[in-house]
């Protein structure tokens, strides 16, 4: 018999292969991933068992042996008809559970028929501006059936509100509700922007929702702390990870402070995290959130073991998505959905293949929600509970997550907890640092995306797209909204309203007064600007980071190219060429912009940055009074077609017509034409190589430069 090969025989074989070449992997984690894992790093692990403390392997003992994960795709579109309708077809196809995704003019708490929402009715999401609408997204499908989660944040109570009533009206109690809100305002003010009131207030109403519902709706989960929107918007893994339990921690200590008791609410606590294309760090990822959940919990001093589970709906990630040779996203969804299930989700969405340029077709959605279903019906992938314990790169992956998370962790806490963390501002500085070295390194050719920077097609054909016709839908919502409003009792409702008012000025809990003002038809606005009355409207102003991104280009001949035409166009023109980074309508989707707003900074453009939720006019008056030569309008929520040409048309009648306009962010192809019509000058979609679009940008302001060369090959 041979002795067994030990560990630095196996070095030297190794490196014999690669001559010597390092193969450790440096993670954006700071994480350095070795080429083996042995059972010498797992020596002092143990995992213990699925269903049991801490929860590593899993929530529930059987796990998918037992039911597997709910197949939960999230969808919202155009009117509550055409919404239901389509959950209705997907229902019937083998979706499993519902998710609705309203649009932006719902989230930020106006009604159809406000003047600032005119680009964004029915885009994005499905419009609801009345407990009418909300009875006709559930017709026929009975509530005390199906769960439903809704994902709102900013006008979470008239929603919350709404729901509760429409399952009131359909003869469902509410404490037969069973379903999710995601109800997570601080990862909104550090990425999603879909806030309305201010953080303290915000925090207020989530605890009065969390008081509410663990009183009277046992079967609701009153929160999905979310860390999916932070890796979208550019976190790593590991700050994903340690934001999102921090924030978990944050919600559980306000809750407690309002007098409630931990253990009554803690179990109806849910989270949410993005699953991306670094597959076993994602299953990692969701082991060590399980751990870090139970410890966070333990230590506020929580008694039931229920209350220390981490149970988590994931989405596979929009931003892994790319518009250049679409079909390539299928197999990236599915990836990263068999990265979900090995990490132990309970619940999924998996996007469709359009996803980087248009809310799914029915076509699109059916192979997103079969990729689901192939994985649970035809691979025998159920059938065995945590099938990736033991391994020792998973293991061991899972606790260098934990210790990296822990030390996050208990900096936030340091330093005041989550709330104040996101005041000061660093948890968003350090994502947006991230993300700008994705970029770059994406620019570069150093992470490679098919299709994209590598492999590329010679030409894209383009593919079948949703298309909503906002005009048409907010018809019908101003129609509707005068019906509702026809109908009721106007006393009544304005007595509901005052009341909401007083009682949120005083401690009074606002979601049981929303309730009332449901039930007295008063309009989602209406609730809304009640409580914005005493709570006031909060205003941010974008912070880009600076230094990253040209940092990372610092030695590219085409980078120092660019440079030296900025330079030449500030010496003829006497100063240096200014650009405004526009956000238009609702749509807080702030990435595209403030990445752009940080190159062109390094480059040495003069960069407004614009704030966001702007309407045409109140932008084209600050690219006016600033004098800009350029406005790159960023629009990732579907509202470029009404709010650019509209932007375009304020700038000539105010006799600037001179001032160049751009558009960039989720603009498919089919749209092009009619932007250029409108008079827009460069359209950049996703995917777009800042590089060559900073040089598209000189040529356009009159600098007689070459084409940069493709960076990548
Ligand atoms: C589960 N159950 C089992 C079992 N597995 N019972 C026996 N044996 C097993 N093996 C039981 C559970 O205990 C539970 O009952 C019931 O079955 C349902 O299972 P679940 O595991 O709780 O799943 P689900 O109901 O789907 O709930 C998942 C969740 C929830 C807890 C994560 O919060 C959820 O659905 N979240 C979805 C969030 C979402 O869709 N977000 C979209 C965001 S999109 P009981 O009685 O114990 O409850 C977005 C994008 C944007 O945000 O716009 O920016
Ligand atoms: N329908 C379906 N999916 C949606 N997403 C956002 N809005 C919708 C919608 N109305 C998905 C996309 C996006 C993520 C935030 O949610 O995948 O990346």
């Amino acid at each position: 018999m041979t002795d067994k090969p030990t560990l630095d025989q196996w070095q030297a074989a190794a490196a014999k292969e690669v001559k010597g070449r390092d193969l450790t992997w440096h993670t954006p984690e700071g994480i350095d991933v070795k080429p083996l894992y042995t059972a010498e790093d797992v020596a002092d692990i143990d995992p213990g068992l699925p269903g049991f403390a801490p929860f590593t392997r899993g929530v529930r003992a059987s796990m998918y042996a037992g039911r597997p994960w709910t197949i939960r795709q999230y969808a919202g579109f155009s009117t509550a008809e055409a919404s239901n309708a389509f959950y209705r077809r997907n229902l019937a196809a083998g979706q499993k559970g519902l998710s609705v995704a309203f649009d932006l003019a719902t989230h930020r708490g106006y009604d159809s028929d406000h003047p600032r929402v005119t680009g964004d009715v029915g885009k994005a999401g499905v419009a609801i501006d009345t407990i009418d609408d909300m009875k006709i997204l559930f017709d026929g499908i009975p509530l005390d059936k199906m769960s439903v989660s809704m994902t709102m944040n900013g006008a979470v109570i008239p929603i919350l509100a709404f729901f509760i009533v429409a399952g009131e009206e359909q003869g469902v109690p509410q404490h037969l509700l069973d379903g999710t809100i995601q109800n997570d305002i601080l990862k909104e003010f550090m990425v999603r922007n879909t806030y309305i009131y201010p953080p303290a207030p915000s925090m207020r109403i989530i605890s009065d929702i969390i008081g509410y519902t663990s009183a009277h709706m046992p079967k609701f989960n009153s929160i999905s702390i979310s860390g999916y929107h932070m890796q979208e918007a550019g976190a790593t893994q590991l700050q994903e990870l340690a934001f999102t339990i921090a924030d978990g921690r944050e919600y559980a200590k306000a809750a407690m402070a309002s007098g409630l008791d931990l253990d009554a609410f803690a179990g109806r606590l849910s989270f949410f995290f993005a699953i991306g294309m670094n597959f076993f760090m994602e299953i990692a990822k969701l082991r060590a959130a399980r751990k870090l959940w139970h410890r966070v919990m333990t230590d506020l001093g929580a008694k039931d073991e229920r209350s220390k589970m981490l149970r988590t709906h994931c989405q596979t990630s929009g931003v892994s998505l790319t518009e250049q040779d679409p079909y390539n996203n299928v197999i990236r969804t599915t990836v990263e959905a068999m990265a979900a299930m090995l990490g132990g989700t309970q619940s999924l969405h998996t996007n469709a293949l359009d996803e980087a340029i248009a809310l799914p077709t029915d076509f699109s959605a059916r192979i997103a929600r079969n990729t689901q279903i192939v994985l649970q019906e035809e691979t025998g992938m159920t059938k065995v509970v945590d099938p990736l314990g033991g391994s020792y790169y998973i293991e061991s992956l899972t606790e260098e997550l934990v210790d990296k998370a822990w030390e996050i962790i208990q900096r936030v806490e340091a330093e005041g907890g989550m709330a104040q963390a996101v005041a000061a501002g660093w948890p968003k500085a350090m994502i947006e640092e991230a993300s700008a070295g994705r970029a770059a390194r994406v620019d570069k050719g150093e992470d490679v995306i098919v299709g994209v920077n590598k492999y590329k097609l010679a030409e894209q054909d383009p593919i079948d797209i949703l298309d909503v016709d906002n005009v048409a839908v907010r018809e019908s919502q101003i129609a509707r909204i005068a019906r509702s409003k026809a109908g009721r009792d106007e006393a009544k409702c304005t007595a509901a309203l005052d009341a909401l008012r007083e009682g949120a000025r005083a401690t009074a809990n606002v979601l049981g007064l929303a309730v009332e003002c449901a039930r007295q038809r008063a309009t989602l606005g209406e609730i809304s600007s009640a409580m914005e009355d005493v709570f006031g409207r909060y205003d941010t102003v974008p912070t880009p980071v600076s230094g990253i991104y040209g940092g990372a280009h610092e030695f590219d001949a085409a980078w120092q190219g660019l440079k030296e035409g900025v330079v030449s166009l500030e010496t003829r023109n006497g100063r240096k060429p200014r650009m405004l980074v526009a956000k238009m309508g609702q749509d807080g989707h702030d990435r595209g912009a403030n990445l752009v707003s940080s190159a062109f900074g390094d480059l040495g453009f003069d960069v407004v940055p614009g704030p966001l939720f702007q309407t045409p006019a109140e932008a084209a008056e600050l690219a006016i009074a600033r004098d800009v030569d350029v406005v790159g309008a960023s629009s990732l929520a579907a509202g470029h077609k009404t709010l650019i040409p509209e932007l375009i048309g304020h700038l000539r009648e105010a006799g600037r017509g001179d001032i160049k306009v751009i558009a960039g962010g989720v603009i498919p192809a089919q749209d092009y034409q009619v932007l250029r019509d409108a008079g827009v000058q460069g359209i950049f979609g996703p995917g777009t190589n800042l590089v060559e679009a900073a040089g598209d940008v000189l040529r356009l302001l009159g600098h007689n430069m070459p084409p940069v060369e493709e960076v990548v090959e």
